[in-house]
């Protein structure tokens, strides 16, 4: 491997809209400010260990293809390439990779950084020395942890789910490996800890008791929540809901699912939302809807900045493309007061064709002038929409003894059936002209 990895790629700036510069970002200037806080402070960017560095382009039909000269398969032959030595390769050029772009954050499962042992004790050896190169690389750039989550849903032994298996000892094994990485994400000052329900959910009902599955996820989560206060870890917990894949019904559906089985089991204080774009989509909802839902329910965390395809049902994972999907996004962001913990994780992977080292720059540069883009959309928008939209509602201001349950339905029954004049006229809903206005927006914005 030559070293530095990214060898031929400098630092990325800012240099504005007319730059012509493919390595520069031309609208995510991290100092600007929009509504008192920088660009940095609203987006908080992060770049996820999975896709980026661990995956080597390979998917269900083929092999990889990515220049990943720390992957098993790339190894072979080389006997100095032991698998603790591939993963500390792999941590120089995904530091290098974070500090040259200027992601404040990166995230990782625990399997990202630290290869398997040939047991439990060995297995979290190695990511406890992984976690030690983590806090001097982290030291050494400044780059800080979003999130730390646990895979365990690639190992066979996770076939059947991990806290949802129906055999208790893959709960435990599952509680055992969560609560070593929450105390190694602990360590790295994390700011959440997420909780992706991989394979929590089922394929058949034929052999699924879904009851007794989900009264055991509450009962793990609880178990989460107990470990995060007896540690003292003050990051947020994370629950990244999903409808589908692997498994075909996942419990973790989505935001308003999360909502009502957090509500059940009295977590609704404890634990939030990591809301994935493509994942949104995925469930049949807008990206938008899922965070307003979240908003409303007071579970709104972090979102995972990728993005679907309008024919392809599964999880893509692309980089972000779309302005005005994630304008409608970052609308609902700004109006649920932006992000505490969270921040946008770019959980995206490249093509299986972009094989070029600078080809994982270009991913994360577009996703994030998009995002920066569409920040500054969503704030030029957000009081001239409220205006209009509190507009609506303006007849509710002499109609509140409705809400507050001071009438019954028969006697608004017994109001309309003795005033002859009431006949209510409706008024439009403007649909078009708002979204021309978005439109036009997205052109003005500079
Ligand atoms: C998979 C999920 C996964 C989580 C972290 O679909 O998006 O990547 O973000 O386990
Ligand atoms: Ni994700
Ligand atoms: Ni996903």
């Amino acid at each position: 491997m030559t070293s530095p990895f990214f060898a031929d790629i400098d630092p990325i700036r800012f240099e504005g809209r007319d730059s012509d510069n493919p390595l520069a970002f031309r609208w995510y200037d991290a100092e600007h400010v929009v509504r008192g806080r920088t660009m940095a402070e609203h987006l908080r960017f992060g770049v996820c260990y999975w896709h980026s560095f661990a995956w080597d382009g390979s998917d269900i039909f083929g092999a990889g293809t990515l220049d990943r000269p720390w992957n098993p398969a790339s190894r072979t032959g080389d006997a100095t390439m032991t698998p603790m030595n591939a993963a500390k390769l792999k941590m120089e050029a995904a530091f290098e990779f974070f500090e040259k772009l200027g992601a404040p954050f990166f995230s990782f499962h625990d399997i990202d950084i630290a290869p398997a042992g040939a047991n439990f004790a060995e297995t979290v050896r190695n990511l406890d020395e992984m976690i030690d190169e983590a806090e001097g690389h982290m030291e050494r750039t400044g780059t800080k942890l979003l999130w730390g989550t646990t895979n365990a849903f690639s190992h066979p032994r996770f076939m059947s789910g991990a806290a949802t298996n129906p055999d208790p000892d893959l709960f435990k094994y599952a509680a055992a490996q969560v609560a070593h990485c929450m105390n190694a994400t602990h360590r790295l000052g994390g700011a959440n800890y997420v909780l992706w329900g991989g394979r929590e959910g089922y394929d058949s009902l034929l052999n699924t008791d879904m009851g007794r599955e989900l009264d055991q996820l509450a009962r793990f989560l609880h178990m989460v929540v107990e470990h995060k206060h007896a540690i003292g870890f003050d990051g947020t917990i994370l629950i990244e809901p999903k409808p589908m894949e692997p498994t075909k019904h996942q419990y973790d559906y989505d935001s308003a699912t999360v909502a009502g089985f957090l509500r059940k089991h009295g977590l609704e204080d404890e634990i939030k939302v990591n809301i994935e774009v493509n994942h949104a989509t995925l469930s049949g909802h807008d990206f938008h809807h899922e965070v307003a839902t979240a908003v409303n329910e007071g579970i709104f965390g972090s979102i995972d900045a990728n993005s679907g395809d309008d024919r392809l049902g599964w999880d893509l994972d692309r980089f972000p493309v779309s302005v005005e999907q994630m304008s409608l996004g970052m609308l609902e962001i700004l109006r649920g007061g932006g992000f505490t913990t969270g921040g946008l994780m770019f959980d995206t992977k490249l093509r299986r064709q972009s094989i070029e080292r600078d080809d994982l720059f270009h991913g994360h540069i577009g996703g994030m002038d998009v995002m920066a883009k569409a920040l500054l959309v969503a704030d030029s928008l957000m009081d001239e929409l409220d205006e209009q939209r509190d507009d609506r509602y303006s007849g509710w201001a002499d109609a509140q003894h409705i809400l507050n349950g001071e009438a019954t339905l028969q006697q608004l029954h017994d109001q309309v059936l003795s005033d002859e004049s009431f006949d209510p006229e409706p008024s439009s809903g403007r649909q078009e002209l708002l979204e021309n206005l978005v439109n036009r927006r997205i052109d003005q914005v500079r």
